[in-house]
């Protein structure tokens, strides 16, 4: 990507672009001089700068704005990242939006040479999930609300509506993505199997531990094959970094929102689906950290995967079940019409689903342990022991979803499993 005409923003320098720039963005916030807004940095994340911007006169209008940096973040200029992630993300997010708006912020700005989207501000009580859930804080409705994400987004945005030449179109476009791709194919399929200086792990509990999935060729195996299937699948528009920093909610009245689809490119939908349930397991296996929630918390925390997939499986096949949502060439309705017919191709389809589910959400849980980048969920964990009691716990059941995924039989059994590995 060309760095010719960005400039990185500050917080001194992003009133005087926003009034030159943006004018929808001003208008959003009523404000008319650079002087009228005040600026804040607060991203948390791994990789960009992220601004709260405020109306000083009217502090109720408020914008996010994102920009990309020329590199990783958390790591620093060593590591050098395309600032065309941001236009990416700001068409995901379009995309997203348009396919379940109910859930996705909206957009105000975009500008590709400086790699800045401004967008609509989530104000408190809305808090980023991650947090939500080490708070110990019950949503009553963030897994219904993001099973209906994802089955929204991954459907229409599939095969199964749209014709080839129209799927076609979209990989093309999306392939160039590529940058980002190759990151999550260094980080979360590459790395954590092998030697590598990004990798990190609560040592020296966990030396053993990383030296075995070294050494477990069935491991690597299943984890070869999973890596093949991210990098070769093109199923649908993915979000592709959806985990519970990339959704933010607010618990009453409760309301959910999806951010972050830098990532975003066509590949297998069972990445988002895994990559979310992965993140839901992490909490879990970390509740032994964070004892004052209580066991009912992690029992909690365990009938949000089961809702979540459940509203994910209702949602995708109430509009494959719908002729004006099923409109394109896989299960094609030309061929396939009869009930016998559907229901053996979505028993099949929603099988295959599963294991894919099962499989990558293993491959994000063990890159979450051993690899580059942690969550919070268990690095606050203070006693390193304790801590690594939950890792391990965690690692188990990671490998036995990579190794054995297509022999789970439900999202169920899953959970079981998670239980019975303490
Ligand atoms: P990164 O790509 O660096 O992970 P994110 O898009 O996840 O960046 O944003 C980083 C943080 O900024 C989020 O964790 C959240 O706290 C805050 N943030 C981002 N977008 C919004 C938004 N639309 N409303 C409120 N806060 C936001
Ligand atoms: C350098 S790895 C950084 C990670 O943060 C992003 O949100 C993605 O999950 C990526 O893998
Ligand atoms: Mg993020
Ligand atoms: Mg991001
Ligand atoms: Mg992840």
């Amino acid at each position: 990507s060309n760095t010719q005409d960005y400039t990185e923003q500050t917080v001194h320098t992003l009133p005087l672009y926003l009034t030159q720039h943006a004018p929808a963005a001003m208008e959003i916030l009523e404000a008319v001089e650079p002087e009228d807004l005040d600026c804040v940095e607060v991203g948390d994340g791994n990789l960009n700068l992220v601004f709260i911007v405020t109306n000083k006169y009217k502090p109720e209008n408020q914008v996010i704005v994102k920009q990309s940096l020329p590199y990783v973040r958390c790591v620093g200029e060593s590591w050098p990242l395309t600032l065309d992630r941001a236009y990416y993300e700001y068409q995901a997010l379009a995309a997203q939006k348009a396919a379940c708006p109910e859930f996705v912020p909206s957009l105000y700005h975009f500008s590709k040479p400086n790699g800045l989207i401004v967008m609509e501000y989530l104000k408190p009580p809305h808090i980023i999930l991650r947090k939500g859930l080490i708070q110990g804080i019950r949503y009553p409705t963030m897994a219904v609300d993001m099973g209906t994400f994802c089955g929204k987004t991954l459907f229409l945005t599939s095969g199964f509506a749209l014709s080839t030449t129209e799927l076609r179109a979209k990989v093309e476009m999306w392939s160039a993505n590529s940058e980002m791709c190759a990151l999550t194919e260094q980080v979360v399929f590459t790395d954590p199997y092998m030697e590598a200086t990004n990798n990190r792990w609560t040592s020296p509990q966990l030396d053993d531990e990383k030296k075995a999935i070294e050494d477990d060729i069935e491991l690597k195996h299943a984890a070869a094959h999973y890596k093949h299937k991210f990098v070769g699948s093109t199923q649908a528009l993915i979000h592709a970094d959806l985990h519970s920093g990339s959704v933010m909610c607010a618990p009453s009245p409760q309301a959910t929102y999806v951010i972050d689809p830098e990532f975003a490119f066509y590949g297998p939908m069972g990445f988002d689906t895994g990559a979310f349930v992965a993140n839901l397991f992490l909490a879990y296996v970390a509740q032994p950290g964070h004892p004052h929630r209580g066991t009912d918390y992690a029992e909690w925390i365990l009938e949000q995967i089961a809702t979540f997939y459940a509203a994910f499986e209702r949602q995708f096949l109430e509009l494959w079940n719908d002729p004006t949502a099923h409109t394109g060439f896989v299960y094609g309705r030309n061929t396939l019409h009869s009930p016998e017919a559907v229901a053996r191709a979505q028993q099949s389809f929603m099988k295959d689903l599963l294991a894919d589910t099962l499989g990558f959400a293993g491959m994000k849980m063990l890159r979450r342990i051993v690899g580059i980048a942690h969550v919070e969920d268990l690095e606050s964990i203070e006693d390193a022991d304790v801590r690594a009691q939950c890792e391990k716990h965690g690692l188990a059941l990671a490998k036995t979803f990579i190794k054995t995924a297509p022999l789970i039989s439900s999202m169920d059994e899953a959970i079981q499993l998670a239980r019975s590995f303490k």
